[in-house]
This record gives structure tokens, C-alpha cells and sequence, in this order.
């Protein structure tokens, strides 16, 4: 629905008081201002809200193609029952919807059609009305400066401007020319999404080849990532002649950190928004090197439950704190879990503690007595950044993985930097591997 389709509505429900107008799922983000004014007046009705209603008539306007109105089909259940009146400006089309009364007119905007009804039966329109309405007309007509303006056009302008109609408001609901390029990246992009699923997660992507570098592309991307649905959207703008491959990228999931993906060949951002700029003379040989890193980086994310060791040596809560120190001192660990005899955590002990028995003369003293009981643990499902926030922010070497109220395995501060060490040279061989040259970042 754009500001034409919309000025078109509002008359015909004039013509059609008997009838309700449907909302678009797809509103054109040009019409979006006038939209959040005036939704309430309009008094739309959703798409959804036809499922299982007996519709006998449909007016359509601004359109005359079956595909377009396939939305309002979906969950009617007699398509063929329905007549079809239509009112448009665009010349006829094989997709025309099949047996459909058309009144065509090729004014330059389809408001004029109605507006022109309007005039002819001497129907009382109200001001709000007339705005919204001569707002689709000047938006068809260029501001009255397209070829295609007609005399009706100008006719029905004026009646609307005798009507009331505020040229004020309808200035305000016009967009200048910068946002219209991107108003059109915004609809090629749509038309041009390829969605896969890698890994379980929902990909959607677009390549599209410019020729200038267009300001605020990644604006446009982001306007379509919050009409679709998906879990990534990557967006490829190359620019052949200056051999630079433009990506942008929008996430929704919390465990996919997209700046770090970026961040790999020279881009960053933040977790759910980044970018990266790649010089390349070959756009997409690069995207395709691109997606397969990307591929293992969606790799299932590493957690605590593949760092633990799970043959844990642990300490009874009964033992005497000479029994654990002597144990301690034979598997040659700092400190241990203790467990009860059903094999739940219920403290940890480390050699700092037994210090403290050994100072008062407390060899003989149960370990319950000078364990700490308030264990920081993890489950098995923490996530890397996880484990390492907790042993970080808690100063300890040893993070105990609790399943269930009973001790699955234990993550030490050497697992953890084994892991991080050998992560670093995956990625490293990756990116070698890959090709991906590093040259500049950005953000958008
Ligand atoms: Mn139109």
C-alpha cells in the first residue's frame, strides 16, 4: 500500500460505504507517517481477520494483477463466489484478476479515478479525507511534474483543496528524493532474498551489484530485517568499479555474536548489527567464501559441558581436612569439590582453606566445617563467553558444571585458555583458508 493506494481507499469507502477496507501486510514505508496518523480513521481491518469470512464483493484499487491482491485470497474460502470490481491506473497486464469489472483511467494518480466519482455524485468529503487523499495524488504525480499528469488530476486536486484538504500535512507526508532511492533498494531487496538454513539457523540474504555508494543502505537493510522473518540478514552490495564488496548484516539471535564474525575480515559492529567492507574485484566469489565461514562459525557453539573434564576428583563433606589435604596433594590439584554422599555439590575446598585449619590446629575438623558452601557453578549448556564471565568476575580457577543439583564436571582456568588458544587457530586457518582479505572496517 502506498500513499496512492491509500488516497484511493479513502474515497472509496465514499463510493463503498456498505464495505471495509483490508490492511496490507505490506505498507509501503513511504505511506508509514501518514499511515501512524490516520490508522484509526481509516479503520482498517487485517488480512487475517477474512479468514473463514464470506466475502461476496472486493473493490481493489490501485492494482489490477491477481498476484498482488494474493494476500487478501489466502483465507477466503470461496475465491470464485467473489466479484471483483477494480479501479486502476496501470495499463492492462496478464495477470489481470479473471472476470474482474475494471474501470481504468490512465490518470497519473488512481485517486483521481475515485476522487472524479466523487465529484460527479456531489459526495460531501471530509477534510482528514481530502488530505489523505490529494497526498496520493501528488505523490503519483511527482509533485504534479511526471508525464503522466492529466487535467483530472488537477481537477480533483482542487476539488479536494475546496474540500479542505491541508497542503501543509500533505507536504509533511511527502519524502524528498534521497529516501525514495532508498525507498526502491527497499522493495529490490525483497524481491531479491534467498533464504537457506545453515545450521539450524534461518539465513536470508541479498546481492545486489551498484554503481554508486548509496548513504544509507544500512538503514534500508535494517527496515527490511523488521518486516521479514529471520534469523540473519545478510545484505552484499558490490561495487564493480571500484572493486569493494559491502556487507551488512542484522541478527536477532542472542548467541550469535555478528561483530565477531565481521570482525574476521576487517569488519565490526555490535552483536545484532554489523558490517564489514572487503576489497575484492570479484563480488561473488568473495560471498561465496564469505557464506562458508560463516557456516562454521554458526557451528554449534562450544559449551561448559564440552570444556569439563568429567572424571573429577572430589572431596567427601566427612573427610577430616588431613584426609583432603592429603588427597589434594596426591592428584596434585589446588582445590576440589566436595560432595555429599548422594554426590551433590554442597561446597569446594582449596589448600587456602586447609591453611586456615592447620593454623588453628584443626587437621582432625570435618571439611564441611571449612569449605566454602555459596560454589559459584555453571550448567552444562553456559555458553564459552559464560564460563569465562564467571571465572572472571568471581577470581576463580575451577567452575564446577551442576546438573540436576549433582556435579556433571568441572571447567578449569586451563581448559579455558586451551580452548580459547585453539579456537583463535581454527578461526585463523579458516580465514587463511578462505581468502578473505582483510582491508578496512565500517559500520553502518
Ligand atoms: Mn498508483
Amino acid at each position: 500500500m502506498d500513499l496512492d493506494c491509500i488516497g484511493s481507499i479513502v474515497l472509496a469507502k465514499y463510493l463503498y460505504p456498505d464495505h471495509v477496507p483490508v490492511k496490507s501486510h505490506l505498507v509501503h514505508p513511504v505511506a508509514r507517517k501518514l499511515m501512524n496518523l490516520y490508522e484509526d480513521r481509516l479503520g482498517f481491518m487485517s488480512v487475517a481477520d477474512l479468514k473463514g469470512q464470506p466475502v461476496s464483493r472486493m473493490v481493489v484499487v490501485d492494482t489490477r494483477s491477481i498476484e498482488r491482491i494474493s494476500e487478501y485470497l489466502r483465507w477466503v474460502p470461496e475465491v470464485g463466489a467473489i466479484d471483483f470490481e477494480v479501479f486502476d491506473h496501470h495499463p492492462q497486464d496478464s495477470k489481470d484478476i479473471p472476470g474482474a469489472l475494471i474501470h481504468e483511467k490512465p490518470f497519473g494518480a488512481n485517486t483521481t479515478q475515485l476522487g472524479l466519482e466523487l465529484t460527479r455524485q456531489g459526495v460531501f468529503i471530509e477534510p482528514e479525507d481530502a488530505t489523505i487523499a490529494l497526498t496520493g495524488i501528488y505523490a503519483d504525480t511527482g509533485n504534479f511534474s511526471h508525464t503522466n499528469v492529466t487535467a483530472e488530476d488537477f481537477e480533483v486536486a482542487s476539488y479536494l483543496l475546496s474540500r479542505g484538504a491541508s497542503l501543509r500535512l500533505v507536504k509533511d507526508f511527502l519524502v524528498p528524493l534521497k529516501d525514495k532511492q532508498q525507498i526502491a533498494l527497499f522493495y529490490e531487496i525483497l524481491q531479491k532474498l534467498y533464504k537457506q538454513t545453515i545450521r539450524g539457523h534461518i539465513v536470508q540474504s541479498c546481492y545486489m551489484e551498484l554503481e554508486e555508494d548509496s548513504q544509507g543502505l544500512g538503514a534500508v537493510v535494517e527496515q527490511v530485517f523488521n518486516i521479514i522473518e529471520t534469523d540473519l540478514l545478510l545484505g552484499f552490495f558490490f561495487f564493480p568499479s571500484k572493486g569493494k564488496l559491502l556487507v551488512i548484516g542484522r541478527n536477532s539471535k542472542s548467541r550469535i555474536y555478528l561483530n565477531e564474525i565481521m570482525s574476521a575480515f576487517g569488519g565490526g559492529g555490535h552483536a545484532q548489527a554489523a558490517s564489514a567492507t572487503i576489497k575484492t574485484p570479484d563480488g561473488p566469489r568473495m560471498i561465496e567464501r564469505i557464506m562458508k565461514f560463516l557456516e562454521d562459525m554458526l557451528a554449534p557453539a562450544t559449551c561448559a559441558r564440552h570444556l569439563m573434564t568429567t572424571t573429577v576428583n572430589t572431596l567427601q563433606a566427612d573427610w577430616t581436612l588431613l584426609e583432603a589435604s592429603l588427597f589434594l596433594e596426591k592428584v596434585g590439584h589446588t582445590g576440589a569439590p566436595v560432595v555429599d554422599a548422594e554426590g551433590r555439590l554442597v561446597g569446594f575446598l582449596t589448600l587456602r582453606d586447609i591453611m586456615k585449619g592447620r593454623k588453628g590446629n584443626q587437621m582432625h575438623v570435618a571439611v564441611s566445617k571449612f569449605m566454602s558452601r555459596s560454589v559459584v557453578s555453571a550448567g552444562p549448556d553456559a555458553s564459552v563467553r559464560e564460563v569465562d564471565d564467571l571465572m572472571f568476575e568471581h577470581n576463580i580457577g575451577h567452575l564446577p558444571v551442576v546438573l540436576d543439583g549433582r556435579l556433571a564436571g568441572l571447567v578449569t582456568r586451563a581448559d579455558l585458555l586451551d580452548f580459547k588458544r585453539s579456537d583463535r587457530r581454527r578461526r585463523e586457518a579458516l580465514l587463511e583458508e578462505s581468502g578473505l582479505p582483510i582491508v578496512e572496517g565500517g559500520f553502518a
